[in-house]
């Protein structure tokens, strides 16, 4: 699985995909210059691929959304990752979570959150799976080092406990509520890492070492 989106020629696919979208919109009034303008950000920003691509388009539903807003972010951490089976993330709780993230990634404040916008997350993301990884090579290596670090059971497998704790241990000092933010990521990591247990609740899913490194490398890519 996923397999379809990783052998896709990414760049293609994005132009592709904007391109369907103009004939099939009722108006198609775009002009040359915004074409352009979308043409050069979707350069910048890079086709949306890989892990971190996978889950945004688990929450925005299409690889031609334009992006997701707060009612499908709200939905994705509520039915997806199953965070209102939590002890913490009910009712109120787990709107308070999905306004933070809104908040954060949503960095133009237009109340969507694009692929450019996501792409921070996964750099933030990538960060703490290969600490310090410049390509996709050093990601992968990098990447090893670390899920031996997590693996604290030394069964060659992470869990969601292993993951949770690990990247606890890799925040920042003083991070504010960093058990909640460790329990977001280890979530959204299994949920994006994961190739062979979607069948599985998030929570109960375990990523492979081989799964863990083919991540970074692509996200590092
Ligand atoms: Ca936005
Ligand atoms: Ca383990």
């Amino acid at each position: 699985m996923g397999k379809d989106l990783l052998t896709a020629k990414p760049r293609v696919e994005t132009s592709k995909g904007s391109g369907s979208t103009t004939t099939t919109a009722p108006q198609a009034t775009q002009s040359n210059a915004a074409l352009q303008e979308q043409l050069s950000t979707a350069k910048k920003t890079g086709a949306i691929s890989g892990p971190m691509g996978r889950v945004y388009i688990r929450i925005s539903g299409s690889p031609d959304a334009p992006g997701f807003d707060r009612s499908q972010l709200h939905n994705y951490l509520d039915n997806t990752l199953q965070f209102a089976k939590g002890e913490w993330f009910r009712g109120t709780k787990l709107d308070g979570v999905t306004d933070k993230l809104m908040q954060q990634l949503d960095k133009d404040g237009d109340g969507m959150v694009s692929w450019a916008e996501f792409k921070a997350f996964e750099a933030q993301t990538l960060s703490t799976v290969a600490p310090g990884a410049t390509d996709a090579a050093s990601a992968r290596t990098s990447a090893g080092t670390q899920f031996d670090k997590f693996d604290k059971s030394g069964d060659g497998s992470l869990n969601y406990g292993e993951l949770a704790a690990g990247t606890q241990a890799a925040l920042p000092p003083g991070t504010e509520h960093g058990d909640l933010i460790a329990q977001l990521a280890a979530r959204i990591a299994l949920d994006a890492i994961d190739t062979d247990q979607r069948q599985t609740a998030v929570k109960d899913r375990n990523l492979s070492k081989s799964e863990w490194t083919t991540a970074a490398g692509e996200m590092a890519h």
